[in-house]
């Protein structure tokens, strides 16, 4: 099963990071409706798509990836990529907010919606949260509600062709309402919860739900 033991050491960027959350770095202190500006405050637009992760890249083949859902559900599932393929498939285009300033507008992705997912698992009434553990041993947790937005996926592709590594291929989750970290790269293993369970970041410094708008970077 997805271990807790298996988090790699922390890099130079991840200690930064850390240290930007206990000092606040990035707050305005603005507030924005999405109804009246597309870019968050305190974000700024970029073309390219910069790489953030703990400072290793699991090189899972589709051959050998597996996802896992289990927990406080009817159904759970084990699903190798091929019947993962096999679900409908969708595509959405969305906007990416990262917690460090970036936002990259239109992006083109292409999996499994997470309605689809819980249509499949069907999740039992006590469950209200879900965590999701990734092939690096990154872990970060979601309420049910966000995890069932309409534009939240389990995705494989990103502008019509394979998700890199580098990017979180084979499958990656995509979250677009929320900052970038709760969109777990390396997608291994997802459970379902009664109680509430802080992720990697969540631990560490960063808010728990993240709200680009609300500007939900950090803990208090
Ligand atoms: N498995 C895993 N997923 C992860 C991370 C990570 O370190 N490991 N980093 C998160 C953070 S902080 C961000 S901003 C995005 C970066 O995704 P990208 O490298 O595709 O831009 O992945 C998120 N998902
Ligand atoms: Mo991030």
């Amino acid at each position: 099963m997805a271990g807790e033991d298996d988090v790699p050491p922390e890099s130079k960027l991840t200690r930064s990071k850390q240290r930007w959350a206990r000092e606040g770095k990035f707050l305005t202190g603005k507030m924005v409706r999405p109804e009246d500006q597309r870019l968050p405050p305190g974000q700024h637009l970029t073309r390219d798509w910069p790489v953030l992760d703990l400072g290793l890249t699991p090189e899972i083949s589709r051959e050998r990836w597996r996802l896992d859902v289990y927990g406080a559900v009817e159904n759970p599932l084990y699903w190798d990529f091929s019947t993962f393929l096999a679900q409908e498939q969708r595509q959405f285009v969305s906007d990416i907010h990262c917690v460090t300033t970036w936002s990259r507008y239109d992006n083109q992705w292409e999996g499994l919606a997470a309605r689809d997912l819980l249509a499949a698992c069907r999740p039992r009434d006590e469950a209200n949260f879900v965590v999701l553990y990734s092939y690096d041993g990154y872990t970060t947790n979601l309420p049910l509600e966000d995890f069932a937005a309409a534009d939240a996926l389990l995705a494989h592709s990103w502008s019509g062709a394979p998700l890199t590594a580098e990017h979180g291929g084979p499958v990656r989750l995509v979250v677009p309402h929320l900052y970038f970290w709760k969109s777990a790269k390396w997608l291994k293993a997802i459970e379902f919860l009664d109680k509430d369970a802080p992720g990697y970041w969540e631990m560490r410094g960063y808010h728990n739900r993240g709200d680009p708008w609300a500007e939900q970077r950090y803990s208090e």
